[in-house]
């Protein structure tokens, strides 16, 4: 299962927001814990178009997707160079498929912000410089590997090529997810694990005082930033939707709107997380379980066949598909779709798109 790593500076609210997501109840401090081990929580992907299905079929079972989310430790300025958990921490992000970058917005007296004062853009260069370094040092250590080979292979050649090209871009400060690869080269890059390789979201964790722009320090200078680096960005109120966490979601949607929140920053945390790490849903339904199936992006109907068993792959004969869009529109009548020729028949070949439902026709 792929899974998001949370980071961001100690404090800044990152095992807030992993209770959010999670409701995992893991403890916050008030001081920077420097505790290495990361949290870790398996969720559910909110998705109303299985809860719709799952009205219509009324299944014994409703399965949804699930994503992983780990609540890493505080990543300290230097960390790079060994400072607060340093390499071993990085190591940790390495291990991500996919980063949740959380940025303190929030004040509190209470709890002393590492860098002295509250200043969003600032704490969003510290942290991305660390990655940036990270990722130079990684390539610095295999080139100096490479350069101490009398002769090198036409592949290491090549490789050497990729990380020197990759290292002149780090260091103009850039993150390598902005480097334009071959799709080979990229595949080679992602070998090394690089850190600014990873897609990543960031997350400003405000308090219940900025529920209006002005009110956040360098906002708009922070969208410009994000937007600058095609990144997206979530506002979330950390401890105010952790408190709420007990509430029924109806409830917390009602106190939210009243406050002037629109959208609970955990549902839609939890949807970006999934797009990020390139993952889209197809479904499969009937009297017994209506479930929502994670597949990478761009797989096929074969691939689709291979999640749900391993025979379904092997006897591949037809995938039968609507889109949910289409079965909805039609009142959800499978009558109806296949008079409209919006239930077809397609070969392992097909693209399958998120949101189609699919019945696996197979024969072993
Ligand atoms: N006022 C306010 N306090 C918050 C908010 N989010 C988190 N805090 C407080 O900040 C402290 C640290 O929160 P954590 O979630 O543990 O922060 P962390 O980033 O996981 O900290 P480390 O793991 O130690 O680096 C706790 O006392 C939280 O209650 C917020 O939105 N508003
Ligand atoms: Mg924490």
């Amino acid at each position: 299962m792929l899974n998001c790593g949370i980071i961001g500076l100690p404090l800044s609210g990152k095992t807030t927001i992993f209770n959010v997501v999670t409701s995992a109840g893991a403890e916050v401090k008030s001081y920077a814990g420097g505790r290495m081990e990361p949290n870790r929580a398996v969720v559910d992907v909110p998705d109303s178009r299985l809860e719709e299905l799952a009205q219509v079929y009324k299944p014994k079972k409703v399965v949804p997707a699930q994503i992983e989310f780990v609540d890493l430790a505080g990543l300290s300025k230097d960390a790079s160079k060994g400072a607060g958990l340093g390499n071993a921490f990085l190591s940790f992000v390495a291990e991500s498929d996919a980063l949740i970058h959380v940025i303190r917005c929030f004040d509190n007296p209470e709890v002393p912000h590492p860098e002295g004062d509250i200043n969003p853009v600032r704490d969003f260069d510290i942290v991305e410089t660390e990655l940036i370094f990270r990722d130079l040092l990684v390539i610095e250590n295999r080139l100096d590997r490479l350069a101490k080979k009398k002769v090198l292979q036409k592949e290491e050649n090549e490789e050497k090529k990729l990380l020197e090209k990759c290292h002149s871009h780090l260091f103009s400060e850039r993150p390598l997810r902005e480097l334009e690869l071959t799709a080979e080269e990229l595949k080679k890059a992602k070998g090394f694990s690089f850190l600014t390789l990873k897609p990543e979201l960031i997350v400003l964790n405000l308090d219940e005082t900025q529920m209006t722009d002005e009110r956040i320090p360098g906002y708009k200078e922070m969208v410009k930033l994000v937007s600058d680096r095609g990144l997206s960005l979530i506002k979330m109120y950390g401890r105010m939707e952790m408190e709420m966490a007990d509430l029924s979601l109806e409830d917390q949607k009602e106190f939210m709107e009243e406050l002037g929140i629109k959208e609970v920053g955990r549902e839609r945390l939890i949807r970006e997380a999934y797009k990020m790490l390139g993952l889209i849903s197809f479904f499969t339904i009937g009297d017994d379980e209506v479930r929502a199936w994670t597949i990478p992006q761009g797989s096929t109907a074969l691939d689709a066949a291979g999640t749900v068993h391993t025979d379904m792959a092997r006897g591949f004969i037809r995938a039968q598909v609507v889109h949910f869009d289409d079965f909805k529109e039609h009142r959800f009548s499978m009558a109806a779709v296949r008079e409209k020729g919006l239930l077809r028949l397609e070969g392992k070949d097909y693209v399958v798109k998120d949101g189609d439902i699919i019945e696996i026709r197979f024969n072993v």
